[in-house]
């Protein structure tokens, strides 16, 4: 049997660009994601290439993952790598103004929905002394911006998280690597803006955003250095992208504000 690597998300963006990359290896894939519309499409379009199993997976849904697992065929139960890769943002408006089921919308997908799934493969790996759990994070986790606000808290956790599962796993052949994209030019922008694709393709206006495919290649050499090589964070921005000065209101000198005691 060849290496098993299942990936959620795995639809669009990031991880059907992954499942294309560990295609070419000749992996068997577990492709995951709500739509299966699409994932079939994928998985007919990798048949040639290596064995696919495409099923339907809400991460949000216990039941979905319970169900997804219980009807995983035997043979591919012995998964080698995870790739999480369900995940989105909703909304840029600031904290006082956003949506609060958008909020909700990322904890139960890109915290409570990554852990469901960790949860479910881990002790496979633990019990066979072999794996890997590729996590995707974001820039947005390290780095704070405007109206980010619930989504890099949710990939500041997704950090923590894999640091802990390292902690957790020491003294086993388990390696947790969290990939850390800056911005990328994947379907990102218009989940985030809930379809205008005209304000999603402002975002890239004049850039060279990451593709998909630079990150998935970024996932694929993440598991592909030796064994006893665990990469446990990687941070990538495209080069048109980099830090600006922490922002300075300068119009607040004579205005204290609140109630200044
Ligand atoms: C994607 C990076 O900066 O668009 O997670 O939030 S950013």
């Amino acid at each position: 049997m060849p290496r098993i690597v299942m990936i959620t998300g795995a639809s669009s963006g990031f991880g059907e660009a992954a499942a294309r990359r560990f295609a070419q290896d000749g992996c068997a894939l577990i492709l995951a994601a709500r739509s299966l519309d699409k994932l079939q499409a994928l998985a007919a379009a990798l048949a040639g290439q290596c064995p696919v199993h495409a099923a339907a997976l809400d991460v949000t849904q216990q039941d979905s993952v319970d169900a997804f697992f219980a009807n995983l065929p035997e043979p591919l139960r012995a998964i080698d790598v995870l790739v999480n890769s369900a995940g989105l943002a909703l909304g840029l408006e600031p904290a006082h103004k956003a949506d609060f089921s958008d909020w909700e919308t990322m904890i139960d997908t890109n915290v409570t929905g990554l852990l469901r799934v960790t949860r479910a493969v881990l002790p496979g790996m633990v019990e066979r002394n072999s794996g890997h759990v590729i996590n995707i994070g974001s820039t947005a986790g390290n780095w704070p911006y405007p109206g980010g606000n619930a989504y890099g808290a949710t990939k500041a956790f997704v950090q923590n998280f894999s640091r802990a599962l390292r902690a957790d796993l020491l003294g086993r052949h388990v390696r947790v690597t969290n990939i850390e994209p800056g911005m990328s030019d994947t379907n990102f922008s218009t989940v985030r803006f809930k379809g205008d694709v005209a304000r999603a393709d402002r975002v890239y206006e004049g850039t060279r955003p990451l593709s998909a495919d630079d990150v998935a290649q970024i996932i694929h050499w993440v598991n592909s250095v030796p064994a006893h090589v665990n990469i446990n964070t990687l941070e990538v921005m495209p080069t048109c992208q980099a830090w600006s000065a922490l922002g300075v209101n300068r119009s607040m000198e004579a205005d204290a504000g609140g109630t200044d005691s």
